[in-house]
């Protein structure tokens, strides 16, 4: 039986769960126990056979429970079902906790992140943290059916490669047995190989940048949900990143209310701004950001864009060729199909219209100072009918950190990997 199970009709009953809190009172003493679906008062009176028992709980034990279900006298404000208590007529301690090394009731004391992710298997315990995932959870669940629904196929690419995908410098290198290999950087020479034969595939993947900074927007393990789509250009797949933002926030609206409750959060479907490159330099110039054409937006000018168009998705397409990766279509000899999106202060999303004529491509790396020979095998797979394709990716870290108002992408990770991090 689950918490949330529990009504004054239940009667006589036997649940299992974690020791939430304790109530030591002279002549009666509580339990809060928490199982997955929420929080009860367990009371002890003196009569109860288990009154002795009750000095060798300690916090977050697993116990076991029998008792009678009765009306709630006194109501605690973190139980969960606020109606009735079990008076316990027996306690079993299935697996003592020792002495915790962080809490888990957020109010005892404010324990600081790095100390929190040492003790992370722990720290997803709180209700907050907890709050936390169950919206990711939505968030790639609306993402898949968003997709799924439309008919793409899902596919699962290599996270051992043999190539850089977005460049040489962000490269985990393993041994291979006689050979080099890397950790994937994206999945993006994958689907586009899948894509110009099946026309729409979607793809959620685990991704490795050895990127050096540590940042509270990186991860050097991070989770991407990308698609790729054949006959179309950057602005039809914005049009998807679009539609299915709005779609996953308005999921996470509908079946989040308590999370959203818990984490305060002031949740909107977002509008949509679309502005090229160019036109991004001009008005943010106009507005006093000192940036030139052929700028990267570091994320300082990023937040003020987003500041610009509150509660808006931001896309910013047609970007020059100079700053986008060597896969992306060239316009005419500056501009390219790639495009951004930012949301909430930062970038959450890249993509844009793909190269599918091998001379372009041949072109592209080489004046990315990238060798073709290397990508011989993705450059083949565009000689034998590929057409024009376009797609994107989104960070799964980053689209959390954004939808939950954090402010280190850490926390939108359950086991994150940084500069200095490999546990737990
Ligand atoms: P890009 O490198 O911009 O594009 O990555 C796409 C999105 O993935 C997330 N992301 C990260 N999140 C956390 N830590 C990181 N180190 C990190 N790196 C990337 C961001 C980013 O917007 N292949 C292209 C996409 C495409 O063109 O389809 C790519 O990977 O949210």
């Amino acid at each position: 039986m689950y918490v949330n199970e529990i009504k004054e009709s239940s009667d006589k009953i036997k649940i299992q769960g974690w020791v939430h809190d304790l109530r030591d009172l002279a002549n009666i003493k509580f339990i809060l126990l928490r199982d997955s679906t929420g929080v009860i008062q367990c009371a002890i009176k003196e009569d109860s056979k288990a009154f002795h028992n009750f000095g060798q709980v300690s916090f977050e034990s697993v116990i076991e429970i029998e008792g009678e279900v009765t009306e709630a006298k006194v109501k605690s404000p973190e139980v969960s079902v606020k109606s009735c208590e079990i008076q316990v007529s027996n306690l079993r301690i299935l697996n003592k906790a020792e002495p915790l090394p962080i809490p888990v009731l957020d109010k005892r004391i404010n324990t600081g992140l790095s100390k929190r992710l040492d003790n992370r298997s722990l720290d997803i315990r709180k209700e907050k943290v907890k709050a936390i995932f169950q919206i990711q959870n939505v968030l790639m669940h609306a993402f898949r059916e968003y997709f799924y629904k439309k008919e793409f196929i899902e596919i699962q690419p290599p996270g051992i490669i043999g190539t850089s995908t977005e460049g040489g410098t962000e490269l985990f290198e393993a041994k291979y047995f006689e050979k080099n290999a890397y950790l994937a950087q994206s999945p993006q020479l994958y689907k586009q190989l899948c894509a110009i034969s099946w026309e729409r595939v979607v793809s959620t993947s685990p991704v490795w940048r050895a990127e050096k900074h540590n940042t509270t927007r990186h991860l050097n393990e991070a989770r991407q949900m990308d698609i790729e789509v054949a006959f179309v250009d950057q602005f039809k797949v914005m049009k998807y990143l679009e539609d299915v933002m709005k779609y996953m926030i308005k999921q996470v609206m509908k079946d989040c209310k308590k999370q959203i409750d818990l984490l305060n959060l002031k949740l909107k479907i977002p509008k949509a701004k679309y502005l090229s490159y160019k036109e991004t330099v001009q008005l943010l110039k106009s507005k006093g950001v000192p940036i030139e054409y052929g700028d990267d937006l570091e994320p300082e000018v990023e937040k003020k864009l987003c500041e610009l168009y509150k509660d808006s998705l931001v896309f910013v397409h047609s970007w020059p060729n100079s700053l986008k990766p060597f896969y992306i279509w060239p316009l005419d000899k500056d501009t390219s199909a790639g495009f951004d999106m930012l949301y909430g202060g930062l970038e959450l999303s890249s993509g844009g219209q793909r190269v599918h004529v091998p001379t372009v491509l041949i072109e592209n790396l080489r004046s990315k100072g990238l060798d073709p020979e290397n990508f011989s095998w993705y450059i083949d797979g565009f000689r034998y009918g590929a057409p024009v394709h376009a797609g994107w990716s989104i960070g799964l870290e980053r689209l959390t950190m954004v939808v939950c108002e954090l402010e280190n992408i850490r926390e939108a990770c359950i086991f994150p990997r940084d500069r200095d991090r490999l546990t737990p």
